[in-house]
């Protein structure tokens, strides 16, 4: 998967790096490309936000350093089989901007996102993007705001780092083992079970015994009844209705 995003604070993304994407992008699973918008302004202060237009607080993205950005983005996947007619052409790409006006970021959307060929993520900051620029987006590529939940960020990066860790981790080859993915939070629409280790009693806490009798249907009964008591006390709305 190839994934570009689009910020001003480029230094986010350091953190890409390391631990398990790191791994996949050194494995070539996944490309990711950081663009620093500024490098699209042609001032010589770099703008890249105004007043807004109609009054009131705050600063709103301008149009035309984004206007470029994307250009130089999409124009990429446009001519990757013209550049070198062996590669296939590349896949549509869906651009992803981070909004709290956007619809909710969700374990379900996480997987389908992974199987995108390629993803562009724009991170506003200050109030917000000037509303021709999702337009123009939507003109060129497939376009979704996307917000992680209900509070408010100061931009797009944190959201966009945790995305793409929930979206990467879904790669086939980034997570070494495939069959831990299934049996977690969200997954099946429920919490996941509480999970236990050697010792089998640590500072006066035991675990349950039934998880140490070697009896796989009582486990898994136990398993399912601890995901069901978790999700009814602390998240009911992930529960079908009675
Ligand atoms: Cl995706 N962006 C911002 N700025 N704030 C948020 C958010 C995103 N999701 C929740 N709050």
């Amino acid at each position: 998967m190839r994934i570009d995003i689009v910020t001003i604070f480029p230094e986010y993304f350091g953190v890409l790096d390391v631990s398990l994407l790191g791994r996949a992008r050194e494995d070539g699973i996944l490309d990711v490309q950081v663009h620093d918008l500024r490098a699209f302004t042609h001032d010589r202060h770099r703008t890249v936000d105004d007043k807004p237009y109609g009054g009131g607080a705050g600063m709103v993205m301008k149009p035309e350093p984004w206007g470029e950005a994307l250009d130089a983005i999409l124009d990429l996947d446009a001519t990757a089989g013209e550049v070198d007619a062996r590669l296939p052409p590349r896949d549509a790409p869906l651009v992803i901007f981070p909004s709290p006006a956007g619809e909710v970021f969700t374990q379900a959307m996480a997987r389908e996102l992974s199987t995108a060929g390629h993803l562009v993520f724009g991170c506003g900051r200050y109030e917000g993007i000037d509303q021709r620029v999702f337009e123009y987006a939507g003109s060129r590529a497939s376009v979704r705001l996307v917000s992680l939940g209900d509070y408010v960020l100061n931009g797009g990066e944190v959201a966009v780092m945790a995305m793409i860790e929930a979206i990467g981790r879904l790669i086939p080859g980034v997570i070494g083992n495939p069959e831990s993915l299934v049996e977690e939070s969200h997954e099946d629409g429920l919490l996941e079970y509480p999970s236990y280790t050697k010792p089998a009693e640590w500072r006066g806490y035991e675990v349950p015994p039934v998880l140490m009798g070697g009896n796989h249907g009582a486990i898994a009964t136990w398993r399912r009844d601890a995901q069901l008591e978790r999700t009814r006390l602390v998240r009911p709305d992930l529960l079908p209705p009675e």
